[in-house]
């Protein structure tokens, strides 16, 4: 059954364009900085928000409006909806896709049967990869929804739990790496604590840590080579979360002796939930070598919690596009649309509206991004800033060559400093609306 039989595929049309089942923005073939669009990007949809959302919200039932509903829990249900999903996907043209286990198919009464439920819609979700040519970014596995993760799942103090999630991961990484998913992710679920009282924080990380471990080992044992991501997020369900937010990652990773197998899937509004903007995780994540792939969204500025809005700022995509060009870009990773739409947007072509939406957000983005680093005013304005590090005793620091008693010896010679110069922070954000607006 087709689920969205009025809708053709997405064209771009150019800035002009009224129409609102087309691009403005986003030209998968335009090339940018020696690079298509499409590459830049590598879009993702997600199967949660998108195809498995109904808009619930702590206050009420999901009111949305969806063809896939109609099914009602059964393997066949869930493999009806794969060709919807893919139908979507192909009329969007996104190349990218993510799910969790369970998203995709319904669990069953033992872990067992679970498992034969999942094989039989990763068959049906691999004929419509190679129907289409969309393919897996990465694969994850639901450790938080299943009341026997209530304590967390690796770093619950219920050994049994810990091992039927390392059945669960065991399973998910063979169906990622059947479908040929580029990489894996680990998002702390409810790994984290609502109170310290009773919480052996120690003991907890060190689990999550041995729990990492034998992901990494298994993958190579079963030789699948994609790129295993951590994702950090500050709270939410726990009132703490283990993986908070970059720097607390890649310290947990250095700590622990993971940061060879590991990179970060940044999210903005996980960012803004750990007071941090996603400029800041990013550049954070990228300075240090760890910046692997982004769930692309944004929350409300007036609600405090986790709304996963599709992105929409030209700013916010913009401060993205730089922070990515500058570490080189995706490998691994794309902009995943780990996003939903809003509680009232309940007609299914309002899924259509929000991707377009955030992907022409991020092409502009991209555009902003570029005419920025071409012009190079900007970057020029920040070497200026550092000048003072590029000769005399700043590049004698850099280079080794003093210490605390050699640059003594230097102020008492100096007096004191040369007199510091203004930021100018007004003067940057007027040359960055140059390019946004
Ligand atoms: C939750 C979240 C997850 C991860 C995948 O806030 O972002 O959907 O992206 O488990
Ligand atoms: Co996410």
């Amino acid at each position: 059954m087709a689920a969205f039989p009025e809708i053709s595929k997405i064209e771009y049309e150019g800035p002009d364009s009224k129409n609102p089942f087309a691009f403005r923005h986003y030209n998968p073939t335009e090339m940018v900085e020696g690079k298509s669009m499409a590459d830049h990007f590598r879009f993702s949809v997600v199967y949660w928000h998108t195809f498995r959302g109904g808009g619930a919200d702590p206050f009420g039932p999901g009111c949305a409006r969806r063809p896939w509903m109609l099914a009602d829990g059964t393997v066949n249900d869930a493999i009806e909806r794969v060709g919807m999903a893919f139908e979507f996907m192909e009329k969007l043209g996104n190349p990218y896709y993510a799910f969790h286990d369970r998203d995709v198919a319904p669990e069953g009464d033992s872990l067992a049967e679970t498992n034969k439920n999942l094989d039989a819609v990763v068959a049906a979700l691999k004929e419509q990869q190679e129907r289409t040519g969309i393919k897996l970014l990465w694969g994850t596995a639901n450790l938080f929804s299943n009341p026997r993760y209530v304590h967390g799942a690796s770093t619950s103090p219920n050994s049994d739990a810990f091992a039927f999630a390392a059945a669960q991961v065991k399973k998910a990484l063979e169906v990622t790496l059947e479908l040929g998913g580029e990489g894996y992710t680990f998002w702390g679920g409810r790994e984290g604590y609502q109170n310290l009282y009773n919480t052996d924080m120690k003991r907890e990380f060190d689990h999550l840590a041995k729990f990492l471990h034998m992901a990494v080992d298994y993958a190579k044992e079963i030789g699948f080579t994609g790129q295993f991501y951590i994702e950090p997020k500050p709270k939410e369900p726990t009132k703490h979360q283990y993986d908070s937010d970059a720097a607390a990652c890649i310290n947990f990773l250095r700590a622990y002796d993971l940061d060879q197998h590991l990179k970060l899937n940044l999210e903005t509004n996980h960012a803004t939930l750990a007071g941090h903007s996603m400029h800041h995780e990013m550049e954070y994540a990228g300075s240090q070598g760890f910046l692997g792939s982004i769930d692309a969204n944004t929350g409300d500025e007036l609600l405090g919690w986790d709304t996963d809005q599709f992105p929409t700022s030209y700013y916010l995509t913009a401060q993205c596009m730089l922070s990515l060009l500058k570490y080189g870009g995706f490998t691994t990773g794309g902009v995943n649309f780990d996003a939903k739409v809003r509680r009232e947007s309940m007609e299914p072509d309002d899924l259509f509206h929000a991707h377009i939406g955030g992907m022409d957000a991020f092409a502009q983005g991209l555009k902003i991004a570029a005419a920025i680093r071409a012009d190079g005013e900007l970057d020029q304005m920040v070497k200026d800033r550092y000048r003072s590090w590029d000769s005399g005793v700043g590049a004698e620091i850099e280079g080794g060559k003093h210490d605390f008693k050699s640059l003594e010896a230097y102020m008492l010679e100096k007096g004191d400093v040369t007199p510091c110069e203004s930021g100018r922070q007004e003067l940057f954000e007027n040359i960055v609306n140059r390019y946004v607006g």
